[in-house]
């Protein structure tokens, strides 16, 4: 498989945690969000919506949107679970929190919204936009998921955990206050201790720059 990625991409970082907590082989190839490479022509024919990631699968099927790589990964390779499977509602609840993050927060803080959003009103109010639609999110995040498990609902990571460490990145990244998340914190650091999530960090890919 292949799959399309820019290091930074909290959407590519969801694909690369599950690639790996599935023991999916991909290469990896970089597309340089800032130099504008997902705009390029030839990267807009694989997706459309010229954004990262993109999966190419042995077959030469080409799959966009991080939810639904997520998606066709669980269902070609069951184990381990990224939802549940014998419990709707508990399917449910994890799909919403996970959705919280990857359709509430992520769209509105994507680059191509930063720069319109600045093209617009001539002001960089880049910084405390993301800030505001992080804390918001992740306090939403928060009351959705299980109050006393290790991982966000149960004692191993799903949906739910996958967005969350890759969702946390951004909320480093750009200094938002995250004393008020003390559990998210500890489950990113349960995440962040498994091989699988450290693999996918963004500071460990080929691509990363510092
Ligand atoms: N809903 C899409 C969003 C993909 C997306 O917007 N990715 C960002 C990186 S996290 C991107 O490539 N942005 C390019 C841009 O804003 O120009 C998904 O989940 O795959």
């Amino acid at each position: 498989m292949r799959l399309y990625s820019y290091w930074r991409s909290s959407t590519a970082y969801r694909v690369r945690i599950a690639l790996a907590l599935k023991g999916i082989d991909a290469e990896v190839v970089p597309v340089d969000l800032l130099a504008g490479q997902q705009a390029s022509d030839a990267y807009a024919a694989l997706n459309p919506i010229k954004a990262v990631p993109t999966l190419v699968t042995d077959a030469g099927d080409v799959l966009t949107q991080s939810m639904a790589i997520l998606d066709y990964m669980d269902q070609i390779v069951p184990e381990p679970p990224l939802l549940p499977r014998d419990d709707a509602v508990r399917r449910a609840r994890v799909l919403a929190a996970a959705m919280v993050l990857a359709t509430d927060v992520h769209p509105v803080n994507n680059l191509k919204v930063l720069r319109r959003l600045q093209s617009l009103t001539g002001e960089d109010a880049g910084l405390p936009w993301v800030r505001h639609w992080l804390t918001e999110g992740l306090a939403a995040f928060a009351a959705l998921i299980d109050p006393d498990t290790p991982f966000c609902f149960g004692d191993t990571p799903d949906l739910a955990d996958i967005c969350l460490t890759a969702q946390l990145y951004n909320a480093h990244r750009w200094g938002v206050d995250l004393a008020p998340f003390a559990r998210l914190a500890e489950i990113e650091a349960r995440c962040l201790a498994l091989p699988a999530f450290d693999a996918a960090r963004p500071e460990n890919q080929k691509d990363a720059s510092r």
